[in-house]
């Protein structure tokens, strides 16, 4: 397949787009990784063509056009290749489930990396800058902890049903607080996430993005 008819993924190594890798992985779509540098992401990054945001992961289709936001990525790969089954089928009780708590990690969890990660970009002071970063830390394990509540089974999120919750649990459960918060506070996500760190096809991809 000629470079200009993939799919290009504009990544880091263990960040977001590791979402994004392993679900293309999964559903064998024909992609090419474009490494961004993590140190210079943000507004104005000349890295991440067409991302106003300057963020990883972006997304460039066969025809050129831009995508941004992982979980909006992850569900065009599900209309692709709906065989992966990144989603319970339409009808089924865990669908709206799944949907939900999908949404709730990118949009309710995701961010508070976002403004806890540099403090200084949104807050002057060293102060305040130190209490954002906390209570973003303290909001994000909170919600955590809802998540929990939701996990239905195992070995996966939804009990024996897999979908893209499990790749959602085993990648973003690397990041702040990490596993062994996890392991103490969340046994049930962690367990999704030990299946998530064991699926075979996936492998190279977790260890591309430095996974233990
Ligand atoms: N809503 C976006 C968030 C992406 C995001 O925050 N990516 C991080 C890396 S994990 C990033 O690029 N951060 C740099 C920045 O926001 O300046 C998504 O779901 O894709």
């Amino acid at each position: 397949m000629a470079d200009d008819q993939k799919y290009r993924l504009l990544a880091s190594p263990g960040s977001g787009s590791t979402l994004v890798e392993a679900c293309l992985t999964l559903a064998s779509v024909p992609f090419e990784i474009q490494d961004v540098n993590y140190a210079a992401l943000g507004p104005g990054s000349k890295e991440t063509q067409g991302n106003p945001l300057g963020q990883v992961p972006t997304l460039i289709l066969p025809d050129g056009s831009v995508m941004t936001e992982s979980l909006a990525m992850v569900l065009h790969i599900h209309d692709l290749v709906p065989e992966t089954a990144l989603l319970p089928a339409v009808g089924s009780p865990a669908r709206p489930m799944s949907l939900r708590w999908l949404v709730f990690m990118v949009a309710a969890i995701y961010p508070t990396f976002t403004f806890g990660d540099d403090p200084s970009r949104w807050v002057a002071d060293e102060a305040s800058q130190k209490m954002l970063r906390t209570r973003t830390n303290m909001g994000r394990e909170a919600m955590w902890r809802q998540v929990e509540e939701a996990v239905a089974g195992t070995p996966w999120f939804l009990g024996t049903t897999f979908s893209a919750l499990d790749i959602f649990a085993t990648v973003m459960t690397r990041w702040r607080p990490r596993r062994d918060w996890f392991a103490a506070n969340c046994p049930r996500l962690t367990a999704v996430a030990r299946a998530g760190d064991e699926i075979e096809a996936l492998q190279g991809v977790w260890a591309r993005n430095g996974a233990d």
